[in-house]
């Protein structure tokens, strides 16, 4: 089985704590963003999206994060605690799942990482206000509160039951960004409660996701001086 992967990217920092905790072996195949591997016509055959991470395992070949994690969980998955089969149990982490992609990540990640800096800057189309604004800010608290009473009102350890599931992952690698840039999250309690709570019962794969934190914080505090406009191969880029 092979993962690429960016090594600051939350989705592939997801997939890799799962293969982490599912005890899988496989290859890491890091991409370099910045030198814009992921725009080569090779890597459009592993994902026409062109984006990071894809997981191939055998004839399988797929991008977005949420489909290789439910992968992994489905076939890997020998405690059935990681990705229940029980429907409803199961509901609630393909919600948690959904709900980060939808919502949580997508709001962290338009107002953190598309501005965290110029380094960034020609990832997706959502990174290309590069501001911080207000309405950013808003969307994101807004997003937190929703995580917050999510947590608060079914009162589990984890995102998504007692046990850790699949969907913490990708929920934590999303909120380390915030970390990333010494947002606190004291105004989110059950949030701060659960991502301390990873942290401490499960440093191996927090260790996964702080390797990603550190490239983000150094990029916040010294922000390279790259323009979006000189991304040599960058479709989006303006005047293409
Ligand atoms: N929905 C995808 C999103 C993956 C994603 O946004 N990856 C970023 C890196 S963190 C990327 O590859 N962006 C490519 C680009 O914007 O050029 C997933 O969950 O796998």
């Amino acid at each position: 089985m092979k993962l690429y992967s960016v090594v600051d990217g939350p989705p592939s920092l997801a997939c890799r704590q799962a293969l982490k905790a599912l005890n899988i072996q496989y290859e890491l195949v890091d991409v370099n963003f910045n030198k814009g591997e992921h725009m080569t016509s090779e890597y459009a055959q592993l994902n026409p999206q062109k984006e990071i991470p894809v997981l191939v395992d055998d004839d399988l070949i797929m991008g977005e994060s949420n489909a290789i994690l439910q992968y992994l969980g489905d076939k890997y998955d020998t405690t059935g605690k990681f990705y229940p089969k029980e429907p409803k149990a199961r509901a609630i982490v393909n919600h948690r799942l959904c709900f980060n992609l939808a919502m949580y990540y997508r709001n962290i990640a338009e107002y953190v990482v598309g501005i965290i800096n110029t380094i960034l800057n020609y990832v997706a189309p959502m990174f290309y206000d590069y501001k911080r604004t207000p309405l950013g800010l808003k969307k994101m608290t807004i997003a937190l509160d929703v995580f917050n009473t999510y947590l608060q009102r079914e009162n589990t350890e984890y995102a998504a039951s007692n046990t850790l599931t699949i969907a913490d992952f990708p929920l934590i690698t999303a909120t380390m960004c915030l970390e990333a840039i010494d947002f606190k999250l004291n105004a989110w309690p059950y949030v701060e409660k659960w991502y301390n709570n990873f942290k401490r019962k499960h440093p191996q794969l927090w260790e996964i996701a702080e390797g990603g934190m550190q490239i983000l914080s150094d990029c916040e505090k010294n922000p390279p001086e790259v323009s979006m406009d000189q991304h040599p191969i960058h479709p989006l880029r303006k005047n293409k």
